[in-house]
């Protein structure tokens, strides 16, 4: 049976309505209509089955185990600590007894079935988050540098990911019909701004303040890049545009980019220039072919020039040219660290914790990391920060509540991480993949222990335990964990077998290139053991494992079929 184009979906849904009202309440099956799948994301939902249990299920005729995984809306990643609690019973009672906190600084819930999924949706209403356009057609999760007791400037530049989260809501009220029973709109809404149609793909936004790209803002489809001018006040920010990761092993045109910085708005001008890149990827994306369709390949196909002027006669003024910006690098700072005098908290503290690829459950060997945070929640005067490198910020501890908190961390193993032998490890991400992941091709957040258990001899006989090397894993060539902007990275072929990338920067800033393809573990650390002993014999001071294999040859730029590979540096276009 052939099924319904995504546009056309779309276009009959009555405004991402469809039949899921319909759907929900049907208990013949497990499972929501196509249709209904693909309307659901823009409600924050995928339709999901364990994969674990496929072939076992098919043996005995039984349907797919059908479940769904939530995404939550959190611009910035700011939860208050009752938003917290109340995620953890949502999960706890609903879904699989565990959080996940994702690459772009939100939590994906996951295992909840079809029959508990609206009580679910209603309970996270409940606690004052929603899920609307977490996942779907539509801009995504916005992001912001994730720690606003950093600097004055980090202050000042969080809100504006709530901002731009809260004006590119779709208009409609399917949401708030479809799982919190508001009466249905006499009319359909207008969506003035994505049209019937919605966007042709995803659209991602991010929001960074320099020297720290915690953000990885050149993988968004729109980067900001906060500048300050002479007095250290927000200046404006310099505009990026079409970074993506998604990429498909043999498919040359599906290619990862990072963004192309091109030019400078004042404050007054984000909203017009981010609604002018929107409207302009909504009406020239391609709509035919969802794999061609993010915005990136709307600017390569129509030029980079081209499009800088449809978004200026659009928003109605001329980006001015960018300014000159730095980052040091793109990971996060671990432990405690105390508010900037700037920022107007000074006294107050926060805890990073590195995760175990955003997983907080109660792991069975000895890590009670659920109930660890639970207990926190239920203390903690602050609030909780999530990071795009898949970690947590116990934010806003009072100098006298610090000891208690790091009683409960340790208590709990919640600094299992922080304290892992390699600095590589610490820093390490790996995308979800099996077993919920559909598109998954090999093990990602499963395998990624395991692997840098295998590693740690290897850094460990070249001296390298401290040095920090940017790893980073996904079990396909989709990237969720932004593999291509890895100084490592393993990227899923086949069950067992990876892509070994080698030589991304620590910035965010330059694509790594493949290096083996379809490779098994062996084959990846006998490549990397000869790689890292002459990194650790001929490195200069200072430099970084992807820009020595620049340096020496060992890889040189990848040859996908654009131009911008690297994104430019101190505001050089
Ligand atoms: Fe992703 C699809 C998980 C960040 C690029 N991503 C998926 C799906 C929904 C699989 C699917 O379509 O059936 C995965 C669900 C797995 C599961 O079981 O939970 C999934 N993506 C994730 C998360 C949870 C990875 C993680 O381990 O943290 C991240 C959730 C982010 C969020 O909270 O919104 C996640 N995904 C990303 C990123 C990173 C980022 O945005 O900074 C990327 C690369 C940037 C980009 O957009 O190009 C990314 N995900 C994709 C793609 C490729 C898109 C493309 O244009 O080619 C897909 C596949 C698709 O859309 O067809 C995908
Ligand atoms: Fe799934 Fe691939 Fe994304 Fe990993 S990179 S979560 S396997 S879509």
């Amino acid at each position: 049976m052939s099924h319904p184009s995504v546009e056309k979906i779309k276009l009959e849904s009555r405004r991402l309505r469809g039949t899921l009202a319909e759907g929900l309440v049907d208990a013949s099956t497990g499972s929501l209509s196509f249709e209904d799948q693909r309307t659901i994301k823009f409600h924050g939902s995928y339709q999901q089955d364990d994969r674990d249990l496929r072939d076992e299920r098919r043996r005995q005729k039984l349907e797919p185990a059908h479940q769904f995984m939530v995404r939550i809306r959190a611009p910035g990643g700011v939860f208050s600590t009752s938003q917290w609690l109340a995620l953890d019973r949502i999960a706890t009672a609903h879904g699989s007894h565990s959080l996940r906190v994702t690459t772009r600084q939100t939590f994906q819930l996951h295992g909840i079935i079809k029959r508990e999924l609206k009580a679910a949706m209603q309970a996270i209403h409940a606690s004052g988050l929603d899920t609307i356009s977490a996942c779907g057609d539509v801009n995504r999760n916005v992001l912001g540098a994730s720690n606003p007791l950093l600097s004055g400037l980090h202050a000042q530049v969080h809100d504006w990911a709530q901002r731009l989260s809260a004006h590119f809501k779709p208009k409609s009220q399917a949401y708030y019909e479809v799982w919190l029973d508001q009466p249905p709109a006499e009319t359909i809404e207008d969506e003035p701004l994505y049209g019937d149609a919605y966007l042709p793909r995803k659209f991602k936004i991010a929001v960074a303040v320099p020297p720290l790209n915690d953000v990885d803002v050149f993988a968004n489809d729109v980067g900001l890049i906060a500048i300050v001018d002479e007095r250290g006040h927000l200046a404006g920010f310099n505009v990026a545009i079409g970074g993506s990761m998604g990429a498909s092993h043999g498919i040359p045109s599906h290619y990862p980019r990072v963004a192309n910085v091109i030019g400078f708005v004042t404050p007054d001008q984000v909203f017009a220039i981010c609604e002018a890149a929107v409207t302009v990827q909504r009406d020239l994306g391609d709509r035919v072919d969802r794999k061609h369709a993010r915005f990136k390949y709307t600017i390569d196909d129509h030029g980079s020039a081209k499009i800088q002027a449809l978004m200026e006669e659009r928003a109605g003024f001329k980006l001015q040219p960018a300014r000159p910006y730095h980052f040091d690098h793109n990971g996060d700072r671990f432990g405690w660290v105390e508010a900037e005098a700037s920022t107007g908290k000074a006294g107050l503290w926060h805890l990073t914790l590195s995760l175990p690829s955003g997983r907080i459950a109660d792991f069975p060997d000895g890590r009670p990391l659920l109930t660890g945070m639970r207990e926190i929640a239920g203390i903690h005067k602050g609030h909780f920060r999530m990071t795009c490198n898949q970690n947590l910020i116990i934010a806003g501890v009072m100098p006298e509540d610090r000891a208690l908190i790091d009683a409960l961390v340790a208590q709990y193993r919640l600094d299992r991480e922080n304290k892992a032998p390699t600095a590589l490890a610490r820093a390490a991400i790996s995308c979800v993949a099996l077993p919920t992941c559909a598109l998954a091709m090999a093990e990602s957040e499963r395998y990624l222990p395991g692997f840098l258990k295998q590693l740690e001899p290897l850094l460990d006989k070249h001296g390298l335990r401290e040095t920090p090397i940017l790893f980073r894993m996904s079990g396909c060539p989709n990237g969720c964990s932004r593999p291509y902007l890895a100084e490592i990275a393993l990227v899923g072929k086949a069950p067992g077998r990876y892509n070994l990338m080698l030589g991304g920067d620590h910035r965010g800033q330059r694509m790594n290139t493949p290096y083996l393809d379809n490779a098994t573990e062996a084959d990846i650390l006998a490549a990397l053991d000869p790689l890292l002993a002459r990194y650790a014999a001929e490195r200069q001071p200072g430099e970084r494992f992807g820009d020595f294999l620049h340096r020496t040859g060992v890889v040189a730029l990848p040859s996908y079929p654009t131009h911008v590979r690297v994104a430019p540096d101190e505001g050089a276009a």
